[in-house]
């Protein structure tokens, strides 16, 4: 039995991610894959709780510290009960974030130094890490008019100011250019058909280059 392969969209606010990812996976099943789609934080039963916790604008004073170890914390729940055991049967594994994402908001947004992060990324993963990421790239403007034009109140990372996002976007441009192989960068302002183009164009190379055979 091969592992499967794991791919992660990542982008800031209202890059379209969450509307992607059913199509892409449909598109693998076509191809013969089993493929299970999850997010984060969440993918799991508790994983799901400490999302909650996060995104509760209530909780707004949450400090730094809390906020960067309760997703590692969701992380290893969500690692544990879903992604790896997914993996190790072979199946390929979607995920709607992962952990560039801490990268990017907790190191990026929140400014905390990025080497904590790397330490965190070691003592929780291990040595996976995904094996495709899709970047969803757009000015912070485009992504918040559409994120703020959903029904419902505003989530926790919703309502930082646009700079937060910014910063947000920097690192993970930073964080793709400098690995090629495997980061592919979409322009996510594109309409919606257009973004699918891009996504299976990436992931029919990628395909190409890692089919469960190889
Ligand atoms: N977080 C997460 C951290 O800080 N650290 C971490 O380690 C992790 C894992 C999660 C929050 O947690 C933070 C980041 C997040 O703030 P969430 O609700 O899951 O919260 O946040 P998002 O993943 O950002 O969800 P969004 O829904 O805001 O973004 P999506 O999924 O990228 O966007 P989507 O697909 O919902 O689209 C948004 C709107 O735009 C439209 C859609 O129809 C929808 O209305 N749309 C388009 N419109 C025009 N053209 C296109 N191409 C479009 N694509 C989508």
């Amino acid at each position: 039995m091969h592992r499967g392969r794991f791919i992660t969209l990542e982008g800031i606010e209202g890059a379209g991610k969450s509307t992607q990812i059913e199509p892409l996976a449909a598109h693998l099943r076509q191809r013969g894959l089993e493929v299970v789609t999850t997010r984060e934080p969440g993918g799991s039963p508790l994983a799901e709780r400490l999302r909650a916790v996060l995104l509760d604008p209530e909780h707004a004073e949450m400090g730094e510290t809390a906020e960067l170890l309760l997703m590692f914390a969701a992380r290893a729940e969500h690692l544990e009960k879903t992604i790896r055991p997914a993996l190790a049967r072979g199946a390929w594994v979607i995920s709607d974030r992962f952990t560039d994402a801490t990268y990017a908001y907790q190191g990026g947004g929140r400014g905390i130094d990025l080497a904590r992060i790397a330490v965190l990324e070691d003592l929780v993963q291990g040595a996976l890490r995904p094996d495709l990421v899709l970047l969803f790239d757009l000015p912070p403007a485009v992504g918040l008019e559409r994120a703020r034009q959903r029904p419902g109140r505003a989530d926790r990372f919703e309502s930082e100011a646009e700079r937060f996002f910014e910063a947000t976007r920097g690192v993970y441009l930073a964080r793709a250019e400098a690995a090629p192989e495997r980061y592919r960068i979409l322009d996510a302002t594109r309409s919606l058909g257009e973004v699918s183009e891009q996504i299976r164009a990436h992931v029919d190379g990628f395909l190409d280059r890692f089919a469960p055979e190889s």
